[in-house]
């Protein structure tokens, strides 16, 4: 008799990860009601994601701890090290989950699981050691990379890279990466932080090379698991990915998976944005965002306030999601912008959608591009590091479908972009992909073909 499925999926528990897999979770779970699927993440992360999904979850998910690091092995694990800064926890959760935490934690979702064995693991390719725990258990290891996949290309190809430029990547800043695959529309600044440039004391920076040495072992993975859709992707991208990669299954976008009960649609929304967005006419309003990791600031004080006057110099009504911590550094009077509307939060992905949002400021995080993209909203984009750089160059260069800061917003600069956002006729040029992105998980969609793939090798048939 066949054993029942039962299907671990593992998220990195930083910025917006965690949401990302747990959408993916529920799919999946959504699909697959016969087997049994364990969410595994930090009992901090976990608890965020508790508090955002009140409503009834599918029957056959549940949570499961992994190790954040945070306890002192000395005190024995009695008492909280104080908490440290954001890339000092990504750096203990890693050392943590590289310990053994990730293979404890399968055991105790067996255990959970009234010891029904862990059959397959689905994990976030930044939780590279799923790949070496999920072997133990005689399970396939299935990766998704939920970030730009032209950087994940950049970070698989990252030797070749690193032969090439070596320390000439000042001086070679503006050259195009013609000679290596798929990176032919990009320049060398562009490439992902850590890849051959940046602050290689990082923590982050080790984990991207471990994470593509892992997704290069042969054989390790049975399928890497991508968000994004059929025919986003410049062709020669996707050839270059699927050269270096085991089955590439493009099951996105994220924000869209098929969640019975969960489209987005009614997704919560207690500052209002929606109700103000009606009151506007099509295509109007700019919406500004800047993710859950950079927020901002990371361009510094003075940054914000120019981008605030920039917005302000625009003369179009905008909604700026801005975490309220920062709302002091704000100018004068802003918050009291009649045309304006600044919130802590808003449900972005349903903003997007709405007729009366014309063009999007964002840091060109890979979610918020895709979110973008289907709902046909023009962007620009001000990148910090990682993806963002790829991920705006593919923006504006590579579709044409809005423009890049390449130096720090200035008031200015983000008046122009905002107008030309507004007047322009590049949402027209989106249509196609907009479209494709719309019908993605429709019966024929192309997402939906590989959500189906990734369902056999999670559930193989017999099994569902
Ligand atoms: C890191 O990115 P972020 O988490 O900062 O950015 P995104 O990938 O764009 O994801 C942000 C998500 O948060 C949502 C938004 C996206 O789904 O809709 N959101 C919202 O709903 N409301 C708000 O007010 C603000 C945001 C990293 F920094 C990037 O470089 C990577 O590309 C990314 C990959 O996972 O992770």
């Amino acid at each position: 008799m066949a054993a029942v499925p039962h299907v671990v999926v593992i998220t990195f528990p930083f910025a917006s990860h965690a949401v990302k897999l747990f959408r993916l979770a529920r799919a999946l779970a959504a699909a697959a009601p016969a087997a049994t699927f364990s969410f595994l993440s930090t009992a901090g992360s976990i608890a965020q994601l508790q508090e955002k999904n009140q409503d009834a979850l599918e029957g056959n998910l549940r949570f499961v701890e992994v190790p954040d690091g945070l306890m002192s092995p000395s005190s024995g694990g009695a008492a909280p090290v104080p908490p440290p800064n954001h890339m000092a926890r990504l750096g203990l959760f890693i050392a943590a989950a590289e310990a053994g935490g990730v293979k404890v934690a399968l055991e105790t979702a067996r255990i959970a699981a009234g010891g029904v064995r862990v059959t397959c693991v689905v994990g976030d390719a930044f939780v590279w050691m799923a790949a070496e725990a999920a072997a133990g258990v005689g399970a396939p290891w299935v990766p998704v990379w939920t970030g730009g996949p032209s950087a994940l290309l950049a970070h698989l190809q990252g030797d070749a890279l690193r032969d090439d430029i070596g320390d000439k990547a000042a001086s070679r800043a503006d050259e195009l990466l013609t000679a290596h695959p798929g990176l032919g529309s990009y320049r060398v600044r562009d490439l992902p932080d850590g890849c051959v440039f940046g602050e290689m004391h990082l923590p982050i920076v080790a984990l991207f090379r471990r994470v593509a040495d892992q997704l290069l072992v042969p054989r390790a993975a049975t399928a890497v698991a991508l968000n994004t859709f059929p025919g986003l992707l410049p062709d020669d991208v996707t050839a270059a990915l699927a050269a270096e990669l085991p089955e590439v299954l493009p099951i996105g976008p994220f924000h869209l998976l098929p969640v019975p009960g969960d489209d987005n649609a009614n997704a919560a929304d207690p500052h209002g944005c929606l109700a103000w967005l009606d009151g506007h006419p099509a295509h109007a309003v700019a919406y500004a965002s800047f993710g859950t990791v950079v927020t901002a600031v990371v361009g510094g004080q003075e940054e914000l306030r120019e981008l605030a006057a920039g917005l302000e110099a625009s003369d179009a009504p905008f909604l700026w999601s801005l975490p309220k911590e920062y709302w002091p550094l704000l100018p004068p009077g802003f918050l009291d912008l009649e045309r304006s509307k600044v919130v802590p939060w808003a449900p972005q992905a349903a903003v997007l959608r709405h007729a009366s949002v014309g063009g999007f400021v964002t840091h060109a995080g890979w979610a918020s591009v895709l979110e973008g993209v289907a709902g046909g909203v023009p962007m620009a984009c001000r990148p910090f590091f990682s993806d963002q750089r790829m991920n705006a160059r593919m923006v504006a260069h590579v579709w044409g479908f809005g423009t890049v800061f390449e130096q720090p917003m200035t008031r200015a600069t983000v008046a122009e972009a905002v107008s030309s956002l507004l007047a322009g006729d590049q949402g027209t040029r989106m249509q196609e992909r907009r479209d494709m992105a719309a019908t993605a998980f429709a019966a024929d969609g192309g997402s939906r073909k590989n959500l189906d793939k990734l369902l056999n090798i999670v559930c193989p048939p017999q099994d569902q």
